[in-house]
């Protein structure tokens, strides 16, 4: 599954699942291990959550994108949106269990991260700018996650994926 992303993932990733040591010990005590493979979903209605954590995200029309044949689903960062390149493209993504998600940094909108709300897996580490940087994360169970960038959440830069 992996060796087709490997060369894309890069450094970066590597700088990536370095910094995701952050998360351990968030997961529940028979996950500890596999808590950067999606073992913190929220449980909650994906519908209503995702809705209620877009409410003020440029972009988002009320429904997902749905992905749920793709194995590898690609999220721009720093998309058009929210006052200028400050969103995230699809904002909302509904995958399949095994599906990796690839955000790819557009340049565009200064500094950016994607960060999990609450105790989830996703983490990118420091908030970057530079284009074609890459941040990708495998979800192996189903669930809802919701995530923003750190410099413009405020700003309603934030994003979900729907893993079903
Ligand atoms: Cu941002």
């Amino acid at each position: 599954m992996t060796s087709q992303l490997n060369r894309r993932s890069f450094a970066r990733h590597i700088v990536a699942v370095s910094s995701s040591g952050i998360i351990a010990g968030c997961g529940g005590s028979s996950n500890g291990s596999t808590a950067d493979s999606g073992g913190s979903a929220q449980s909650t209605p994906a519908g209503r959550n995702v809705s209620e954590y877009l409410s003020n995200s440029a972009n988002f029309d009320g429904d997902p994108t749905v992905k749920t044949s793709a194995d590898v689903v690609s999220v721009k960062v720093g998309a058009e949106g929210n006052g200028g390149a400050y969103a995230y493209a699809p904002v909302a993504v509904e995958i399949s269990t095994g599906t990796t998600v690839s955000w790819e940094w557009t340049g565009n909108g200064s500094t950016h991260n994607v960060v999990s709300e609450g105790d989830g897996p996703l983490d990118s580490g420091s908030p970057v700018a530079e284009a074609s940087t890459n941040y990708e994360h495998t979800f192996e169970e189903s669930g809802t996650h919701l995530y923003y960038c750190t410099p413009h959440k405020s700003m309603g830069m934030k994003g979900a994926v729907i893993v079903r």
